[in-house]
């Protein structure tokens, strides 16, 4: 492990988040952008690029696989994690420029149907992520302790069921994740985090990739699968995922919903 990795994940452990690492220039940020745009101009009822953008986009968009498999991601996550690296998701959070969209102070672990937390967070960022424009804020050390939560079904909540922590969060306490485009700040899943709306007149984009390690299992009844991006599996905890064969092919699509419908209905509480 290089020293610079060592304190990264030194860092980690210690505060429950960790950023801004540089992992793609903005120039291929800006690529990646341009291929997402692209297909959003697409976006209809018979291809649902926006749809498809909230749960595991990883599995009709060959972009998004390739993000989520790159070394410069998975060699610190690796440090983390093991070697044997699972993708359960990889959702688009895109606050559009100008809009009141939020997300509540939570703690991911609470509502993903995981057992233990064998997993980490890369958050990605394919346009600049700023106070102004609505980036993740972080408490620092509160990744060692679960609290309790209540749904809001917030409107303008990002997350599918507005899910907030129960007590008051001190705002003086948490740390603005600022990051450039190509960058990506890395959390644990039970770190208190949340974000502003986006006052800019640019989108903020990011791609929140959820890794965990092969040994990760599903809390009983969960029937999720998981994308293998490093190393092999050798456990089995998760149905494995396909890789996509092209950009949102008919046959992926198909096994977009399932696979979708699968993690939904333990996002929601109703498996
Ligand atoms: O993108 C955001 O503002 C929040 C993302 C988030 O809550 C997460 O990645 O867990």
């Amino acid at each position: 492990m290089t020293a610079n990795i060592n304190a990264t994940v030194a860092d980690y452990t210690r505060d429950g988040f960790v950023f801004p690492i540089t992992i793609m220039s903005e120039a291929k940020a800006r690529e990646y952008r341009n291929q997402l745009e692209t297909l959003e101009a697409k976006d209809s009822l018979e291809y649902p690029v926006k749809r498809c953008l909230r749960r595991y986009p990883n599995l009709v968009l060959p972009f998004v696989d390739e993000i989520s498999r790159r070394p410069e991601i998975t060699d610190i996550v690796a440090e983390i994690l093991g070697p044997d690296l699972l993708v359960l998701d990889a959702p688009f959070f895109i606050k559009e420029a100008n809009t009141p969209n939020f997300v509540s102070w939570h703690q991911d672990l609470h509502y993903w149907g995981l057992e233990g937390e064998q997993e980490v967070t890369a958050w990605v960022a394919l346009s600049p992520a700023t106070a102004q424009s609505g980036c993740m804020k972080f408490v620092a050390g509160s990744h060692t302790t679960q609290l309790e939560h209540r749904d809001t079904f917030e409107e303008e909540n990002l997350l599918s069921r507005g899910q907030e922590i129960a007590v008051e969060v001190d705002e003086s306490d948490a740390v603005d994740g600022v990051l450039k485009a190509g960058q990506m700040s890395l959390h644990h899943g039970r770190v208190i985090h949340g974000s502003n709306p986006n006052i800019t007149n640019d989108r903020r984009i990011g791609i929140a990739i959820r890794y965990i390690s092969t040994r990760t299992s599903q809390a009983p009844g969960g029937n999720m699968a998981a994308m293998l991006v490093r190393g092999e599996d050798r456990f089995g905890h998760f149905r494995s995922c396909r890789r996509p064969a092209g950009v949102m092919m008919p046959a992926d699509l198909i096994y977009w919903d399932e696979i979708a419908n699968a993690r939904n209905s333990v996002m929601m509480g109703t498996s």
